[in-house]
């Protein structure tokens, strides 16, 4: 007895020694995953190996094999088919339903590659970081002798945060159904699980809504754009701009976000950023308006009356359609930058002030409280239909309701401010994760952006529990990083501004703090980049000392 087990323990000790330990060897995967061991010298090959899956896996799961053997079939010219049922060698898809959802593990070793996981998006996240381990030509790359095989290694890995988002704002320049779908593969290829999709806002309304058409008959379409300069004195392009998705549209983009295992967050920002609504349905505004359809940025003082009640009928039937579109748990309801000057003028404003008993005190204003009304009665609304609220940080100012959860942009204070208060928060604060702003220090050969370089260098030193006490820290649920596109008006300049910083964001999201390490990260973002091109995505090349978006001809950062 005494021998035996004293073998088991040598031989433990002996596979133990031939582990090679991170961080003396790197996998050369974005997100980095948490454990990587190399597990002995022999290699696996791809270009040979059959595909093979546990028969309990969901259909989705299923879904991603075929799709995955379907990329080796074209890349090797014979049939790599997903077979049902569990082969003893090749690659092969193992059901663990004791995985954390999004967790999954790779053992390679030389005749066998196995991927285990307990959901789609552990499938698709396994199948994501074992692509890395293949060559460039797997991408389509040409590649002289693309080396197949794969070292043997173990690789175990889960996400840091459970909220990993990516938002897109398609409001100031709207983007088709297409450039949403690669802007979601490119999410889902990061392992990034939240659409947070800006839909409305003063320059333009993007979502049909069946009650209220002129919400898109007008509130869709501007007559220009400012092109240059945020202040005076402005450049404009004279150029109509237009566009909005039909609910058919939106539903499409939320099954193809769904199948890559991505949540679509919608945003209708109230009770400010409401122009474009305004001008469709101006008795929704506290003067009645005339009002036109934003063609400049910065904050507008015209906002939703909230003195009116037919102004939270308004705001209900919008979100009914809403709830019907988007399956997500989280309605996000904007919040930010709402002026008061409108409502400190207003008769009915102020008459609801007075009902409902609202007083200056040191802190805030009665009409900001006049928001904190707003925010709890449609908080209330969404509750009631099992949904919660997502709201920038202004939402803080005053009285939140129990539930709500923060979106900390204005720096991270709101997000530490939130998060010790006991709400939940996502970090997403400017200046880190701002990917409108430049993508390089050299901003007199970037394309005009709306403020300040922020390279991804500085994006990757943001730490998401920075100045946040030990026990609050459960409540921050994750990053996120933003797109916002005043200045961004085509497919290239947007995949631009978010490509590379978005592995960045992705190891900020995913990644335990100790695992980044930014010059092994610039050496994996070289690999990230060819692969980019492959796929016909535009980048920042400024890892390379080589700032600048090729084939760009607007303004730059240096006519501001
Ligand atoms: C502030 S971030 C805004 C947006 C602008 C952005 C430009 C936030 C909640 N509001 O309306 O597009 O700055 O960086």
């Amino acid at each position: 007895m005494k021998i035996k087990l004293s073998l088991i323990a040598l031989s433990i000790l002996a596979v133990a020694c031939s582990h090679k330990e991170y961080p003396n060897e790197t996998i050369g995967i974005i997100p980095q995953p948490q454990v990587v061991n190399y597990i002995g010298e022999g290699r696996f090959n791809v270009a040979e190996a059959a595909v093979s899956y546990d028969t309990r896996f969901d259909d989705l799961s299923v879904h991603h094999f075929a799709d995955f053997a379907c990329r080796l079939t074209s890349i090797f010219k014979r049939d790599v088919i997903a077979e049902e049922g569990l082969k003893s060698t090749g690659i092969r898809f193992v059901l663990d339903k004791k995985y954390q959802p999004e967790q999954y593990t790779i053992e390679v070793k030389k005749d066998r590659l196995t991927v285990t996981a307990s959901t789609p998006n552990g499938v698709l996240y396994a199948i994501a970081s074992l692509s890395q381990l293949l060559p460039d030509a797997f991408y389509g790359v040409e590649e002289e002798n693309p080396d197949w095989t794969i070292p043997e290694v173990f690789i175990n890995d889960w996400p840091r945060f459970a909220y990993r988002g990516l938002h897109l704002d398609v409001s100031r320049h709207f983007f088709d159904v297409d450039v949403i779908k690669r802007y979601l593969d490119v999410m889902a290829y990061h392992k990034i699980n939240r659409f947070h999709w800006h839909l409305t806002d003063d320059q333009g309304w993007r979502i049909e809504i069946k009650k209220y058409p002129k919400l898109t008959e007008i509130g869709s379409k501007r007559d220009e754009t400012v092109v240059l300069k945020r202040f005076n004195p402005l450049v404009c392009d004279g150029i109509p701009h237009e566009g909005f998705y039909t609910q058919e549209q939106i539903r499409e983009v939320v099954d193809y976000a769904e199948y890559l295992g991505i949540t679509v967050i919608p945003e209708i920002d109230l009770p400010g950023h409401m122009i474009a609504a305004l001008a469709a349905y101006p008795e929704l505004g506290c003067t009645g308006g005339p009002y036109k359809v934003w063609t400049r940025w910065g904050v507008a003082n015209d906002v939703l009356c909230p003195g009116k009640e037919k102004t939270f009928e308004f705001i209900e039937d919008v979100l009914d359609e809403v709830m019907q579109l988007f399956p997500s748990e989280y309605i996000h309801i904007g919040g930010d930058e709402c002026p008061k000057v409108e409502w400190e003028k207003c008769p009915d404003c102020q008459k609801r002030i007075a009902e409902l008993g609202l007083k200056t005190d040191e802190e805030h204003t009665a009409e900001q409280y006049l928001q904190n009304y707003v925010t709890e009665r449609v908080q209330k609304y969404l509750n009631d239909h099992g949904r919660k609220i997502i709201g920038w940080d202004e939402i803080l100012e005053g009285k939140l309701a129990e539930g709500a959860t923060v979106m900390s942009w204005r720096g991270a204070k709101g997000g530490i401010e939130a998060a010790k208060q006991g709400y939940d928060a996502i970090m997403t604060p400017g200046g880190y994760v701002y990917f409108d702003y430049y993508q390089s220090d050299s901003i007199s050969r970037e394309p005009f952006a709306i403020c300040c370089p922020c390279p991804i260098e500085k994006t990757y030193s943001f730490e998401a529990y920075d100045g946040i006490p030990e026990e609050s820290q459960k409540h921050i649920l994750g990053v996120q990083g933003n797109l916002w596109t005043e200045y961004v008006a085509t497919p290239e300049h947007l995949f631009y501004m978010v490509l590379p910083r978005i592995d960045a964001l992705c190891e900020l999201q995913w990644c335990a703090p100790e695992r980044k390490d930014f010059e092994r990260f610039k050496k994996d973002v070289a690999r990230m980049l060819r692969i980019y091109d492959a796929l016909g995505y535009t980048y920042s090349r400024n890892i390379y000392g080589e700032p600048g978006l090729p084939g760009y001809t607007g303004p730059l950062g240096g006519d501001r």
